[in-house]
């Protein structure tokens, strides 16, 4: 028996080599290796990772394409098995993956946790859909002498493509339902979590992952990305990530001759607001701001970024929130005393202070967390910070990190700002604080977007009980963790049998149609 936090220590000071794995040995030239520094303290790299250069693209394309029908041809039951154990060793891991996701991906250890959580039970809960939807062919109602049955298969070859913000869960909940739909899956993890993805498709394939089935192919948008994009044997692409990437990605699939019409299914930014009216609990409405606005950085795309206050309560929830904020310790992540880690990388952070510079500039700060710099000096960190803005139209993009922006509204206004919040044109989370049951109910309503949550916080959407993903500018669904999602990797064939034929006495009417 190890402890825990003993086992993470040791997974701590490792220095790990990362590279592309793929079905075939590699032949030609290896391209050169890239440093992943850690966001916390730049001096401290994690390891090394050699990206996936063209030729071995294009040959993993070959290997998956001719994976496939055997693939599919796999009985469900074995394809979920595979996951199942997947998801057994994933969680005999947990330290090292844990530990991994706060060094790569500057992760709180508790955040940490959660994402190998959520990493489990993706598997497990996909390998129960998968079983439900295709064990057995659907059989459908017909006259008699002749069967009708609905059997399900995969679509091909699909390009998982995935963000750096969940680089286990969102990364394995990808590659895994894409896999055990019957399809062969390039998994392109995004580059500042390499070694992360590296080691989790280390253990897929220990767990009995056929390594043409998942192969890994780490590096950028322009030299890996584009070269699967670009190929008529893609079948299709899940990617989570920016809305701009997700277009580009559209576009470019849309683009080939000679192609099969491409499936996407694309989950994307947000715009992400609560609404708060005067019957709320101050109290409880900053508890659950500071959670869905700060937690994890703000790096979550269902993050809270414009919290709107009606008039007669927002001096005092503002009033809370600055003592709160005040009270966030911002820092390493490894550190359990830390609220908030850092940012990603450093263009992230130079884009985040940017837009600061300009909201202080313009006189609109509200409250703000105070940066020590003898814990923050070598690494990536941006301080919480709270802004007053006039409305959600103000914000030309999504701010992808600890930055909160505050509107004040009046009562009578609540019509306008729903409009305003559905005509921006996302569509992920949106909470709504009042203990009005009916004015709850009525904006859960009205507001174009895919998940809502009411009187709590808005981040946190738990596999198989919140399926989560947006609408409009936020992503194609289905939701991720829900019933529907593998039914988009698969295909439904209509199997019409004329019974009678095969028994011999077909009837002469049907003989002469
Ligand atoms: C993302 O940040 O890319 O509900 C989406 C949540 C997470 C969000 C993941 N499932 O907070």
């Amino acid at each position: 028996y190890q402890p825990l936090m003993d086992a993470m220590g040791r997974h701590m000071e490792t220095t790990y080599r990362a590279r592309p794995l793929l079905a075939f040995e590699v032949t030609d030239a290896p391209s050169r290796s890239h440093e992943v520094p850690s966001p916390y303290d730049r001096r401290q790299p994690v390891g090394t990772v050699q990206w996936t250069t063209k030729p071995q693209a294009e040959q993993a394309l070959d290997a998956a394409w001719d994976a496939f029908p055997r693939w599919e041809a796999t009985p469900v039951a074995e394809r979920a098995a595979i996951l199942r154990r997947f998801a057994d060793l994933m969680e005999t891991h947990l330290a090292e993956l844990m530990a991994l996701c706060s060094r790569e991906g500057g992760k709180l250890l508790t955040d940490g946790i959660d994402e190998i959580r959520e990493a489990v039970d993706f598997c497990r809960y996909y390998a129960m859909r998968a079983e439900e939807l295709f064990a057995e062919p659907t059989r459908l109602p017909g006259p008699t002498g002749e069967s009708n049955e609905l059997v399900m298969g995969g679509k091909g070859v699909f390009a998982a493509i995935s963000p750096w913000n969940f680089p286990v869960a969102i990364f394995c909940g990808q590659v895994v339902a894409t896999a055990v739909a019957g399809n062969t899956v390039l998994a392109k993890p995004a580059e500042q979590t390499s070694i992360v993805a590296h080691r989790v498709v280390e253990l897929l394939h220990e767990a009995g992952m056929p390594r043409d089935v998942v192969q890994l192919l780490p590096g950028d948008g322009p030299t890996v990305g584009s070269v699967l994009t670009r190929d008529p044997r893609l079948t299709g692409v899940v990617f989570t990530g920016g809305t701009d990437t997700a277009q580009i990605i559209n576009r470019a699939l849309a683009g080939r001759d000679h192609a099969p019409l491409p499936t996407l299914v694309a989950e994307t930014g947000g715009m992400n607001a609560m609404i708060v009216d005067s019957t709320a609990l101050p109290e409880q409405v900053v508890a659950d701001v500071i959670q869905s606005a700060f937690q994890s950085a703000g790096q979550r795309c269902s993050a809270l970024r414009v919290l709107y206050l009606q008039e007669d309560v927002a001096d005092r929830v503002i009033e809370i929130l600055d003592g709160a904020m005040a009270e966030l310790h911002v820092g390493d992540p490894r550190d359990l005393g830390t609220d908030v880690g850092p940012v990603i990388d450093e263009d992230a952070r130079q884009g985040l202070a940017a837009h600061i510079d300009r909201l202080k500039g313009e006189g609109r700060l509200l409250a703000e967390t105070r940066l020590d710099s003898a814990h923050t000096g070598n690494g990536t960190f941006i301080a919480p910070v709270a802004f007053e803005i006039d409305g959600i139209e103000a914000l030309e993009r999504e701010q992808f990190g600890p930055v909160l922006h505050i509107v004040r509204y009046q009562a009578g206004e609540i019509d306008r700002v729903i409009e305003s919040i559905n005509a921006r044109g996302y569509g992920l989370t949106f909470g709504v604080h009042s203990r009005n049951e009916s004015f709850a109910d009525e904006i859960a309503k009205k507001v174009r977007v895919g998940n809502v949550y009411v009187n709590r916080n808005i981040i946190g959407a738990v596999v198989g009980v919140q399926p989560f993903g947006g609408q409009g500018l936020s992503g194609t669904g289905p939701k991720a963790g829900g019933p529907h999602y593998l039914l988009r990797f698969a295909t439904e064939k209509t199997v019409t049998v004329n019974t009678a034929a095969l028994g011999g006495n077909a009837s002469l009417l049907a003989l002469g149609d």
